[in-house]
Formats: structure tokens, sequence, C-alpha cells
């Protein structure tokens, strides 16, 4: 039924416009089936011309490049959806939806698992392309009113996810401060049945502090400017932002609009089943961190830290005694041998103590929210089901002053790169060697040593940083500087203040490490001077340090956590979308060059087009090829009695290709146009059809 519709749309359209592959008015629409692009220049010229244009996307193969417009250019129109549903790939100017419906067609005819990879560096535009792929499956697959629920979930997932998880940036007003992944299930029909999101690594931090010109996640300005007068009044809050010390960090604010968005989250709130005792929980989690944030502390003659404020409210929202509190943030709780000794706080310190518990409460919420969603989204039936991945993380960024979360962020896209490069870049040239298929092999960084740098068991950054942890008492953030001085000292991508000037011609901190990252060289700092995590605290909390059991890091469970995300991936079909930011400074429509070409330089655009220029859209195993095409040569149908290549090859000689649109390996056929593929679809198509009427036609005659 639905290939049966599709087919009829297919050839609509190819009467309308009379070719199978379309073209737009300027440039070149796909930069693999056109010879005369092989220079960086032309590339970047192409990329110019059509996004002066407004088209902002454009093909490598099957890879979809997107240039982020920062203007709304009416393109996720119904209609477009509509246009893009069930058509081929190269049929109509590249589109994200073009990619989305290829891979869940795919999906659909193959029966196995894919997923999708949005990558490119902070304010790209990732969150903005996942959500347009969410969007398009929620109007795109058939559904049932009983579906119509899990699809509404689905979607109203991203206002309250964004809501808690993303916030200004000096990179992007939206900028996703949490990495997702996200599981869109199908079952059999291809209707979007259920999901479930993983996330990884929420940069806590900001809760409690915003470098300059950014800002707290979004939900504080949305309760606060947004929330309802009896709201505000049950958590004891007033409504100016700029009476909030954790919300005023970044310096003053210009007011933005946050009513819609507060009504747009509750909404979602209500839609994904969350209780009206949960909202509450949750908003008062939310005011109880606005009250902690304003709690100071004086110092006695003893210098030993007391609380100024008592602020009741805030005891009654987190349900705490107010003793309780007041120890746990002006106190020290000390084992010895028969007792529990208190040991008071610095002023200093209790301010310490203070951010910490904001840290892990919001921390731990935000936890618990995706939870909630996923419970609301889960699939209780248990038929088979098929899944497309979105992965949509915090893309590369650099700032002025970078610290552990910038470590983690850009570890994660350096990850998130290697997988790419061993997807695309590796596995493909090893495959066609593997296969005795004549090859010229393409040269590429491979950011493996950056990503071994820091991840090394032993030697990589993140295990000296654990060995650090195991000397309480001892490490500081010096000591670590030194030990990745003389562990790292040799290593090409890494670089300390003594060694600034002969690797990188820039001269830094001592507080400092740089790494050179496949993206650009990024300055952490080790050794905050301002009210800052540094990186060995962060690992390293003050009470786990006392106890005597190995801690955990938070770099370590990061490790692991990253290297489950790639297990998930590489069990299932990839797609690409490489996004590209345009301008730093969110301009409309501006193409900077500079910045553009550095990006198509590190994410290896061109690397990947030369493989794919010179390779092979489509592979398959022989047998799997026979199976599928085998009513389309009278020589293999109903049976092939012979050895599946030859088959194979009957079939395509059949149809009339010339021995250089494809190759026979050793076990696969390669075919190197996606049209020729395309157009074998087609064929296959059309005999299904005649078969079908064909069987109808007798079973009548029957009758
Ligand atoms: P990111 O997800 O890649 O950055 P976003 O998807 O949030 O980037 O995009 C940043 C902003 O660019 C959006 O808020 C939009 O204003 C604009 N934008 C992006 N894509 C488009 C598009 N296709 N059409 C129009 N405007 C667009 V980060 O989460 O910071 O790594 O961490
Ligand atoms: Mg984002």
């Amino acid at each position: 039924m639905l290939n049966c519709d599709r087919l009829q749309r297919r050839k609509a359209r190819v009467n309308m416009e009379g070719a199978l592959v379309a073209r737009d008015q300027v440039g070149i629409q796909d930069f693999v089936l056109l010879d005369s692009i092989t220079s960086e220049t032309a590339f970047l010229d192409n990329l110019k011309k059509r996004f002066n244009e407004n088209l902002i996307y454009t093909y490598i193969g099957t890879l979809l490049v997107s240039v982020n417009p920062y203007k709304e250019l009416g393109i996720y129109t119904k209609k477009q959806m509509e246009n893009y549903m069930g058509v081929n790939f190269f049929e109509l100017p590249p589109h994200i939806y073009a990619l989305a419906d290829n891979a869940y067609h795919t999906m659909l005819t193959e029966m196995n698992n894919h997923f999708i990879l949005i990558s490119g560096e902070s304010g790209a535009g990732k969150t903005e392309a996942s959500k347009r792929i969410l969007q398009f499956y929620a109007v795109s697959c058939p559904s049932t009113s009983l579906l119509d629920r899990a699809r509404d979930r689905m979607l109203v997932s991203n206002p309250v996810l964004e809501a808690f998880g993303n916030a200004k940036t000096l990179k992007n007003d939206n900028s996703s401060r949490f990495g997702k992944y996200m599981d869109i299930q199908f079952n059999r029909e291809g209707e979007a049945v259920g999901g479930h999101i993983l996330s990884y690594l929420l940069e806590k931090s900001r809760v409690v502090y915003q470098n300059h010109g950014e800002r707290n996640f979004h939900i504080f300005y949305q309760l606060v400017e947004g929330g309802e007068e009896e709201t505000l009044r049950l958590l004891g809050l007033e409504r100016n932002c700029q009476h909030y010390c954790y919300l005023v960090q970044g310096g003053t604010l210009n007011t933005v609009n946050y009513k819609n968005d507060w009504k747009t989250m509750q909404k979602a709130l209500f839609v994904l089943g969350f209780s009206e005792k949960e909202t509450e929980y949750l908003f008062g989690i939310i005011g109880s961190i606005l009250h902690l944030g304003n709690v100071q502390f004086e110092a006695d003659s003893k210098g030993y830290a007391h609380p100024l404020t008592a602020c009741c409210i805030l005891l009654q929202l987190l349900g705490v005694h107010v003793q309780v509190l007041q120890e746990a943030l002006t106190f020290k709780k000390i084992e010895a041998k028969t007792e529990e000794v208190l040991s008071p706080f610095s002023v200093d310190h209790a301010i310490y103590a203070r951010d910490a518990l904001t840290k892990a409460l919001y921390d731990r919420t935000f936890t618990w929210l995706v939870n909630k969603i996923n419970e609301s989204l889960e699939n209780k039936d248990s038929t088979k089901k098929t899944v497309i991945g979105l992965l949509d993380i915090y893309g590369f960024e650099v700032f002025y002053v970078n610290s552990f979360e910038q470590f983690c962020i850009n570890y994660c896209n350096e990850k998130l790169q290697q997988l790419f490069i061993q997807l695309t870049l590796k596995s493909e040239q090893e495959e066609y060697e593997a296969e005795d298929i004549e090859w010229e092999p393409v040269q590429f960084f491979n950011n493996r040593i950056i990503c071994d740098l820091v991840e090394q068991r032993h030697s990589g950054i993140i295990s000296i940083l654990d060995e650090e942890c195991m000397r309480p008492g001892e490490a500081t953030d010096l000591t670590f500087l030194e030990r990745l001085e003389e562990r790292l000292g040799n290593h090409p991508h890494f670089v300390t203040h003594r060694l600034a000037d002969q690797k990188t011609r820039k001269t830094m901190d001592r507080g400092d490490f740089r790494l050179l990252h496949y993206a650009g060289e990024v300055t952490y700092c080790v050794v905050m001077h301002q009210a800052k995590n540094s990186i060995v605290k962060h690992c390293f909390p003050p009470t786990e340090a006392d106890s005597k059991k190995r801690p955990e890091t938070v770099a370590t469970q990061f490790k692991s956590s990253l290297m489950g995300l790639t297990k998930i991936l590489t069990a299932k079909e990839p797609w690409y979308v490489r996004c590209l930011k345009s301008n730093e400074d969110k301009q409309p429509g501006r193409f900077d060059h500079v910045l553009v070409r550095h990006q198509v330089k590190y994410l290896g655009l061109m690397e990947h087009l030369r493989v794919r220029r010179a390779g092979f859209a489509y592979r398959r195993r022989y047998e799997v090829f026979l199976h599928r095409y085998k009513p389309l040569c009278p020589a293999t149908w109903p049976h092939w009695r012979g050895v599946p290549a030859d088959g194979v090859e009957r079939i395509l000689k059949h149809l009339g290709y010339s021995e250089d649109e494809y190759k026979m390996g050793r076990t696969k056929i390669f075919i190197r146009h996606p049209r020729t593929l395309f157009a074998i679809e087609d064929a296959y198509e059309i005999c299904k059809h005649e078969l079908a009427a064909k069987i109808q036609a007798k079973y009548k005659g029957y009758k």
C-alpha cells in the first residue's frame, strides 16, 4: 500500500519535471553527481552561491550539508512535507525532509534500525534540524487516533527538555547544555508508537554561575516572567529576575518575552501526563533554587559562617528543618571513631557548599524529568519495532574561559567525529580493499590521536585526573597540571605554558593547558581564579574525598557513557547531517567565507566528497540483492540455481547496465550512482504491481 502510493507520487513528479534528477536554479545540489567540483574553493563557491539564494541544503551523496541561514525561510511548511513524502532522494532539491523520509523508508523496507547523526559546532543548527525531523515524522507517518497521543508526547518532549536543558550562551541564544539521543520507535506499519531519550552530562554549573553575557537555563526566566501570580505567590517569588543572584551572574538582562514559552511548557507537561502534584514539586524545586542562591553568609568572630537570611519558604519548599539546612550549609560532618564531629565552614566554604547543593538538586531534577518523559513515551506493546535514533548533542565550543564543561563537550564532539571517520572514510576504504575493488586511497586526518590523548587507559588525561583524585589531601589543580605536563608534554596535541611558544606560538597562563582539537585549539583553565568550578574540584566533591572508597570521577562516568553511546550507534545504519555556522554574529543571510571554510576543513567534507566521488553509493551482499530483484529478469525468476554473484550480473545485464556503473566485489555488488539504484528500484515496483495485477486477474478468472 505504502509503496504503491509512493510509486504514484513519484511517477507524477517525474512526469512533471521530465527528469529523474531535479536541479535547483542555482549551483549544484549534489557535489557527487556533477564532475566539475574538486577544489575546496569550488566547494565553498557552490555553498555560497546556493546560500545567497536561500538554498541552505546541499548533498554529498546521501550526506546532507546544511548552512544556518539565521532566518525563517518558509521551507518547513506542511506542503513541503507532503512534497517530500515517499519521494526518492535525488528527485527534489536537497532537504532535511528528504533525508528523514529516505531513512524512514529504508528502515521499513529493510526492517532494520537507523540513526541520524547531526553534528556541527555550537549554533550551527543541530537542534533545529532534529526538531524538523521529528515534526516531519509526526506529519508523514501513518497514525491512528490511539497513536496520536504517542506522537504528540514525542513532539512536546522538546519544549520541556529545552526549558530545563538549554540556555543562552555567547554562541547561541538557545544552546543545548546537555547531550540528547532519542529513539523513535516504529511498528511494522510504519506508525510512530513510542520513544526513548538518553541524556548526557548536563552542564549543571550554569545553574550557579554564568559567564558574562550568558544566562541560566530558560526555565528560571520562564517561571519568574511568565508564571501566574498564584504560582509565584506560592513559591514566594517576585516577578523580577534581577532579584535573584543566580540569574544575574552574566550581567543585566534584556527582557525577552518568556510568557509564551511558559505557556507552551505548561501545556507540554500536561500532554506528557505530569500530575498536578508532580508539576508543583518540579516548580517547587526551581523556586527553592532561586531562594538558595540568595542565601548569604556572614562570618562570626572566629571566621565561621552563619546564614544571614533564614527564608521560611525555602525550608517549606525543600521540606527540611531549618537546622538541617543550616548544618548542611555551614558545617562539614567528619566521622571520627565513635562520634560525629561537626567542623564549621568559613564563608567561602559555605558558599561553595550552597552552590554544590544547588547543582546536585538541579542535576537530579533534570534526570528525574528525563525519566518521567521516558515513562510517558514508553510503548508497552511487545511487538517488534524498528527505530530511528536522533542524535543532537552540544556542539564544539571555544570561549574566552573554558572549563571542565567545555572539556567534556569538546571531547564528546571529538568522539563523534571519530565515529564519522570510522563509518565513512575508514571502513569505506577498508571495505573496497577487502572486496578487491580497485581503489586509490584518499588521505584524511584521523582524530583518533586526540581521542586517545583524552581517554586512553593509564595514560590519557582522564586517567591522570582519576589518579590525582585518588590522593585526597595531596592533589591540587597545580599538581594535576604538573602530572599532565610530565606525562603528556611530548604529545603533539597537548600544550602547557612552558611549551606554548614552540607548539602554537601563543603564550598562555600557568594554570592552563591547551588541546589542539580536530576543530581548533582550546585553552582549558585548570586553576580557576573566579568563582567557577575548577576541573579537579568538579571531579572531586569534598565529601567523597574523605571517604575511603574510590570515587568515580565525573569525567570517567562521562567517558563510559560515551562508549555506551558509540555502541548504540554502531549497531545501526547511519545517516549524516553536517551543520555549518554561516557567521559568528547570528546575522541573517551572512556567509562568512573564512568561518565556513574552516568548518568544511575540520569536518572532513572534502575528503568525504573524494571518497564518495571515487566510490560507490550503494552496496549489498549478492544474496540480498538477488533475493529482492530476482523478479526483474526471466533467468533469475522464480529461482536462480547458480552462484548468487552470477545471478546478480544477469539481472544487471538484463536491465542494460554497463560495466562502469557497477563493480563486482568478492561478496557484494557495488553500484556507483544512487540514480542507478533508484531506477532498479522503480523497475522492481512496477514489476511487483504487474505481478499483483496478474494474480488478481487470474483469481477473477477462476470466479
Ligand atoms: P545548535 O543546536 O547546533 O547549537 P541551533 O539548532 O540551536 O544550534 O541553532 C541556533 C539558532 O540558529 C536557532 O535558534 C535559529 O535561530 C537558527 N537556525 C538554525 N537552523 C536554522 C534553520 N534551518 N532555519 C532558520 N534558522 C535556523 V548548540 O546546541 O549551541 O551546539 O550547543
Ligand atoms: Mg543544540
